[in-house]
């Protein structure tokens, strides 16, 4: 099996334009749609379009336009849904490697050679872009799209999704460094306007950063989580780094592919957890160097793996950008059962 994504054929090159599709015929009917959106200035790409009530990029929502008229998922399909900078890569990680773990010697599995977004592809991404081709021997999808867009066959199909998120001042710590290192293509990060930090702030609080309002984005899958326990498995960035063992035999109950007593006794487990710790992914090569394709702007692999630790918000935020990021997060958050420990100390 071939995990990477060259066969796909999403190699950037150095000039293209900065907001552009792969095939701008398959989404040539969206533009009349599009232009009728309302705009603000994007954090990287030069516009976010508000659709369905929250901020896309137009690379991502004209994947997403297609998705919700086109993609049609396999019964079994097991979605793994966040806000960006909530864990994604994380998460695909974990999931592939325990849907995938009685196909590799741990020895040769993918994640040591490719990327997790390249073992695992993006719906509204390179899914939607390469017209939904894609590898049928994972049933893994991720995506960043809110709950109440998602393409209505995925709920239809009573598909399971995973999603991860993350208390918001990390979230939106994680996010500016992100962004900070991606550049649209063409451009030079060096010549690349640089991303205030507190304007950065200032949107993000009020609600317009890619695929935001976070708070909304969050939520949306938390009721659902709610509704539909059975189908959506719904976790904390946080949970997942304090008891990765716990939770990552709660994710393969939920996935349909428990640990058997034999593979706990092996400590099979402990050695994903291990696998996709960020101690190992961001050491390995694959992960350290070159660039990530498929993606509408410049951004190099190692981008994905910053610290990874809880409450890195301490060394970046204000007193008073704490104070009100909590207090959005309080009121946001306040009749829904949902809670972040939102403190300082956090
Ligand atoms: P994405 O939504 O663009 O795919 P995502 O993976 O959600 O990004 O977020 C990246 C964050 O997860 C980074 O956090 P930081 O900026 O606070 O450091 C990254 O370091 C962290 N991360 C990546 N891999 C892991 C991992 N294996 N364990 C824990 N954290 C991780």
């Amino acid at each position: 099996m071939d995990y990477s994504s060259s066969k796909m054929n999403l190699s950037p090159k150095s000039n293209e334009k900065e907001e552009y599709s792969f095939d701008p015929k398959v989404f040539e009917e969206y533009k009349p749609l599009i232009s009728s959106l309302p705009r603000r200035k994007g954090w990287v790409l030069n516009q976010f379009y508000h659709y369905q009530g929250f901020w896309h990029n137009l690379f991502y929502l004209e994947g997403l336009l297609s998705a919700q008229e086109h993609f049609k998922p396999q019964p079994n399909d097991i979605f793994l849904s966040s806000v960006p900078k909530s864990g994604t890569t994380w998460l695909k990680a974990l999931s592939f490697a325990i849907v995938t773990r009685s196909s590799f010697d741990a020895s040769k599995n993918p994640l040591l050679t490719t990327t997790p977004h390249e073992c695992v592809h993006s719906l509204e991404g390179d899914l939607a872009h390469n017209l939904f081709h894609r590898n049928l021997d994972t049933p893994l999808i991720g995506t960043h799209v809110p709950y109440t867009s998602l393409p209505k066959p995925v709920i239809d199909y009573g598909c399971k999704i995973i999603y991860i998120c993350r208390e918001p001042k990390d979230a939106f710590v994680s996010l500016w460094h992100f962004c900070c290192k991606a550049s649209p293509k063409g451009v030079e990060l060096s010549a690349r306007e640089d991303l205030d930090f507190e304007e950065a702030f200032k949107l993000f609080c009020e609600g317009i950063s890619v695929f935001g309002p976070y708070w909304d984005h969050v939520l949306g899958y938390w009721s659902a989580s709610l509704e539909f326990p059975d189908r959506i498995l719904f976790l904390k960035y946080e949970n997942l780094k304090n008891e990765p063992v716990f939770y990552v035999k709660e994710m393969a109950k939920f996935m349909g592919y428990p640990f058997s007593l034999e593979e706990e006794t092996k400590g099979m487990i402990e050695n994903i957890v291990d696998l996709c710790s960020f101690e190992n992914l961001s050491k390995l090569e694959v992960n350290k160097s070159g660039w990530l394709h498929g993606r509408p702007y410049l951004i190099e692999k190692n981008a994905f793996f910053r610290k990874g630790e809880i409450g890195d918000w301490k060394n970046y935020l204000k007193p008073m950008m704490v104070a009100r990021l909590d207090e959005i997060t309080e009121r946001k958050f306040r009749s829904s059962g949902l809670t972040f420990n939102v403190s300082s100390d956090a």
